[in-house]
């Protein structure tokens, strides 16, 4: 077990107090950090005291440790899992060589490429959420979303590190640059496009932390593997994090279900947008929306990015070690769906042009756990109605489905049936305003919610419901 450092200032288990060079390289980011948080990061919260989780080591018993902080205060550090001894590389052309504790020369820019766009989406997704606590629901959901807001910070670090310490001068440009991209602004906006979408009220932000936070968790997996040990180990405790933020999503939801079937029971001849509370298709809208526009994170279908970075080892597979195959994939194929001029095929290609389907498929996989267990709950309240994924080409903007236009169930369609059909596919500006009519003032009172989202089992580490998880004072 290593326990991180906290007499430094930037707390870490990675040895900084011995690297007076990347020390300094560091300290002198910190400032420009803090400057980012204040003036991008949760709008209006910076004094108040919040009742966050700090890692104080990488252990299962240290990396959780609860009190009240002020988020100016909060230790984002510098924290990798444990090295496992006389690691081999997984995968690809190296496999079976020894892990890199440096990156090969002729790598560098490949390993860079993956860094900075890994580095640009946490940030972004802080500046996307920076309204939410003007309308949060309950404090102990302000306090779920503040705490995702500083691990995403904790994420940038974790990438500002390795930059800054494997890139030199290169890498500490990047980490500049990753303070000075906005999400949405069109003249310098975040790198992915999910990234530069708005998450102007809590459905999205539940939705936004079920599915985009998911596409985190399935690109880190594959980035766990990477022959390069200080990512992978970088990865391995990014993880931890991570699952914290897709539970937020999964009951979140699952929350907005339960209130809103429950006041349907209540009220079964009326709308339920007369009874203040998210109707079933307007989350269903928001699944499409969310689904597809994650989907295009994964990147093109065939991709010799991907191959490449598969067969130097910058990048595996979900859970690379658990699969049964030569993990060089050289004489593999994979079956991928494309677009044909009026319906959509399976086609076979090279496996290792297909990786980033192949992970697309994994997420999916994953996905449909979660919509599955909010459908029991529908059907729990004797509701028909089900929730479901739309087609994997449905409202696609990146790969072969970007150019075509396919409904919800698959079909290749005309664009002006596309015109006709999208208010009824993806949230509209009446349904955007109809969410946000719910969500104008806070619940700051202990232990009240909203109307519209029922309260959860449990509070945070065994804390009552009532728990003061946010001070205002
Ligand atoms: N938007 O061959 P392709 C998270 C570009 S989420 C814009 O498919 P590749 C988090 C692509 O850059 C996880 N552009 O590329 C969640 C390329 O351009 P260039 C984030 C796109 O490399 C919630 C060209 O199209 N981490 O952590 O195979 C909250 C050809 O594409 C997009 C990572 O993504 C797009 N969606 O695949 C907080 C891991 N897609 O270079 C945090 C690192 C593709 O030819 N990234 N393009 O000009 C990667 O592994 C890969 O870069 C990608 C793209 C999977 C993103
Ligand atoms: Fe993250
Ligand atoms: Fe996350």
């Amino acid at each position: 077990m290593t326990t991180i450092d906290y007499s430094e200032r930037i707390p870490n288990n990675v040895g900084l107090g011995e690297d007076r060079r990347l020390k300094r390289a560091l300290e002198a980011w910190q400032p420009s950090f803090l400057d980012w948080w204040k003036q991008m990061g949760p709008d209006g919260l910076q004094s108040n005291d919040i009742y966050l989780r700090t890692a104080t080591s990488v252990d299962t018993r240290g990396w959780a440790h609860f009190d009240y902080v002020k988020m100016p205060d909060y230790r984002w550090g510098i924290f990798l899992a444990e090295p496992e001894a006389e690691r081999k590389i997984a995968f690809g052309e190296h496999a079976s060589e020894p892990a890199w504790q440096e990156v090969p020369g002729e790598y560098r820019a490949a390993l860079r490429r993956i860094l900075v766009i890994q580095g640009d989406t946490e940030p972004a997704s802080v500046e996307q959420q920076r309204k939410l606590g003007q309308t949060a629901p309950s404090l102990y959901d302000l306090r779920n979303l503040l705490q995702v807001n500083v691990e995403e910070g904790r994420h940038l670090w974790a990438m500002v590190y390795l930059l800054q310490a494997y890139f030199g001068r290169d890498g500490r440009e990047e980490a500049g640059m990753l303070l000075n991209r906005r999400s949405g602004d069109p003249d310098k906006p975040r790198i992915l496009g999910a990234f530069n979408e708005a998450t102007p009220d809590w459905l999205s932000f539940f939705m936004f932390t079920y599915f985009t936070d998911r596409d985190g968790k399935f690109q880190l997996s594959s980035l766990a593997e990477s022959a390069f040990d200080p990512l992978a180990r970088t990865c391995r405790f990014m993880l931890k994090e991570e699952a914290h933020h897709m539970f937020v999503g999964e009951t979140g939801i699952a929350r907005i279900i339960e209130r809103s079937c429950q006041v349907m029971r209540e009220h079964p001849d009326k709308d339920p947008r007369t009874l203040g509370v998210i109707d079933l298709d307007l989350i269903q809208k928001h699944i499409n929306f969310h689904f597809s526009v994650t989907l295009d994170l994964f990147g093109a279908e065939i991709s010799t990015n991907a191959a490449n970075g598969f067969s130097i080892g910058l990048k595996g597979r979900f859970q690379e070690e658990r699969i049964a195959d030569n993990h060089r994939l050289v004489d593999d194929s994979y079956p991928v769906l494309h677009p044909d001029d009026t319906r959509v095929v399976e086609r076979h290609v090279p496996a290792l042009n297909a990786l980033n389907e192949r992970l697309r498929d994994d997420f999916i996989a994953d996905v449909e756990r979660g919509i599955s267990r909010w459908n029991k709950i529908i059907g729990s309240y004797g509701h028909e109605h089900r929730l479901s994924l739309p087609h994997r080409g449905f409202n696609r903007r990146i790969g072969l489905f970007a150019d075509v236009n396919v409904s919800p169930a698959g079909d290749i369609i005309d664009e002006s049936v596309w015109q006709s059909m999208e208010d009824g596919w993806l949230p509209s500006e009446a349904d955007r305003s109809y969410v946000q009519s719910l969500m104008v003032e806070p619940v700051l009172t202990p232990g009240q919610f909203a109307h519209w989202i029922a309260p959860p089992a449990r509070g945070i580490n065994h804390q009552p419901l009532d728990f003061e998880y946010v001070r205002f004072d």
